[in-house]
């Protein structure tokens, strides 16, 4: 595969895509995204305001009434769809640099986002052409009962930074496949790949005003779209506490929300596991995207029998992390993504130390070869943790891991299921009985046996429960969310 490892020498000025037209925001203000790994500036962007994402609503609501969109062919919505994932391939190298850049992620991981972004634009475009409700004749002998399955509306989209590409592929695939039309709002930190994304959609034959990004402030434009009377389904991907409040604004009119937020998922080790994939499980774990993943597997039970074994393989494997350039194919791990979410990791590493637990590696930022000029933090490890502690608790989404031990299962699964998140977990043994007990006892939306990120995607449905969310993503499942059920009741004379 080919990759473009060349930086961005020319700061580029990006738009927002309304109604088919490129535009800045109404007020004229802008604001800018640097590149976390060296502090270069990477783009100017519009600072849209309240009267843009009306502009862009009003179009999404015309489009999806009109029914240009949401009444056309399913052969249409396919071609588009599939059209998307061919662009996104063949633009691969382009939009893989943006994103290392933009996030600071390794160029192969951002590769790899693109690419299995595009795949979930092919497996919607698939999806499109199966779509039908059913007909049941059995109630009554004299009537007939047919489901019927319509696009919800006008969707509000709302992403965060760590995989910008993926995430809101996860929405936008779908939601286009059902007929619906988009309001998107990336991240602040993030807005150019979003910004392409929606270029491509609009190149690969979507109508205008089908497919909007509207650009600025979360607090600002996020909350008034969450609000917004005309929209009626918010997809968000975020933090708890963002989610708390986009739920509550979304009250108003009712909306139909997807929320998949945070997480402090569990890694376990039990004694009879393959520690060496065991430990390659979790370092590939704790480490992708230096640490900012929503799943992440921040919390690593060891059973107290393989532990000594296990840290010592971890520690080495740990010590031959290169971070650097993340256009350097050689780059394992890159910077965290700006100067509050390395403040944020700091101070969780000063809470753990406070709170007793043993810092055995890391700690701090690293010196030497330009890294004081991005936000690089060490990757980090604390030993001796017990579950009520702070780290244990709460999100850091850094390179932060904390080690637990336990006895038996009981303990394991006490540990697992002592958390307000319930996004993913692992279990790492060679028993079945012992796997199939855990996955069942855990409550969470995923469970990986012998394995960490394994993706399934897209065909596998991905949410949390308990505080980690709200509905589905991905699979069949991801199609609902977009689509109300409608029961036409037919009496024969
Ligand atoms: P947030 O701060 O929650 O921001 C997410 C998005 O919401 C951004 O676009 C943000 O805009 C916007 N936003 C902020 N305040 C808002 C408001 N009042 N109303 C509406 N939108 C608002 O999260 P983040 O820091 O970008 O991402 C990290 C968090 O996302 C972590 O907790 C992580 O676990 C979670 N996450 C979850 C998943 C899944 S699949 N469960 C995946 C990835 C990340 P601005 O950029 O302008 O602030």
């Amino acid at each position: 595969m080919t990759t473009d490892t060349k930086p961005q020498t020319e700061t580029r000025t990006f738009q927002m895509l309304i109604d088919g037209q490129w535009v800045g925001a109404k007020s004229g203000e802008t604001f800018e995204r640097i590149n976390p790994a060296n502090g270069s500036l990477l783009g100017t962007f519009p600072y849209g305001g309240n009267d843009d994402v009306d502009v862009a609503v009003d179009a999404a609501r015309r489009v999806f009434d009109e029914g240009k969109w949401s009444e056309a062919p399913a052969k249409q919505r396919h071609d588009v769809l599939r059209k998307v994932a061919e662009k996104m391939r063949a633009e691969m190298p382009q939009l893989g640099n943006l994103l290392a850049q933009e996030v600071g992620k390794p160029i192969g991981m951002a590769m790899a986002e693109i690419s299995m972004a595009a795949d979930v634009y092919e497996y919607y475009a698939g999806v499109t052409l199966d779509l039908k409700g059913e007909a049941i004749t059995q109630f009554v002998p004299d009537a007939v009962g047919l489901t019927v399955h319509e696009p919800v509306g006008v969707v509000g989209v709302i992403t965060p930074w760590n995989f910008p590409v993926l995430l809101l592929s996860w929405k936008l695939a779908p939601a286009l496949a059902a007929g619906c039309t988009v309001v998107a709002k990336p991240a602040q930190l993030t807005s150019a790949t979003t910004i392409e994304l929606g270029r491509i959609i609009q190149e690969a034959g979507a109508p205008d005003g089908a497919m909007n990004v509207v650009t600025g402030s979360g607090s600002k434009i996020g909350q008034y779209m969450a609000e917004h009377p005309k929209i009626d389904k918010i997809a968000f991907t975020g933090s708890t506490e963002v989610g708390k409040t986009v739920m509550q604004a979304a009250s108003s009119n009712v909306k139909k929300i997807s929320l998949e937020l945070g997480g402090k998922s569990p890694n376990i080790i039990f004694a009879d596991a393959n520690i060496d994939a065991a430990v390659a499980g979790a370092f590939f774990g704790i480490y992708l995207n230096s640490g900012q993943v929503c799943q992440a597997g921040s919390r690593l039970p060891v059973h107290e029998s393989v532990k000594d074994e296990f840290m010592e393989k971890l520690l080495g494997f740990t010590k031959t992390v290169k971070m650097g350039d993340p256009l350097d194919p050689t780059t394992t791990m890159g910077p965290v993504v700006d100067q509050n979410q390395l403040a944020t990791v700091e101070r969780y590493v000063a809470v753990g130390n406070d709170e007793g637990a043993k810092l055995i590696v890391g700690g701090s930022r690293p010196e030497g070869n330009g890294l004081e000029n991005g936000f690089f933090y060490e990757p980090t490890i604390f030993d001796g943790v017990v579950n009520d502690m702070t780290i244990a608790q709460e999100e850091i989404f850094g390179p932060v891991l904390s080690v637990l031990t336990f006895k038996d299962m009981d303990e394991a699964l006490r540990i697992a299921n002592d958390s307000m998140y319930g996004l993913a977990a692992a279990v790492w043994t060679k028993d079945l009985n012992t796997a199939l007990k855990m996955a069942k006892g855990i409550k969470a939306g995923t469970v990986w046996v012998n394995a960490y990120h394994q993706a399934g995607m897209p065909f596998m449905p991905y949410g949390g429960y308990k505080q980690s969310g709200t509905g589905r993503e991905l699979g069949r499942q991801g199609l609902e969310e977009y689509m109300e059920t409608k029961a036409i009741q037919i009496k024969l004379n």
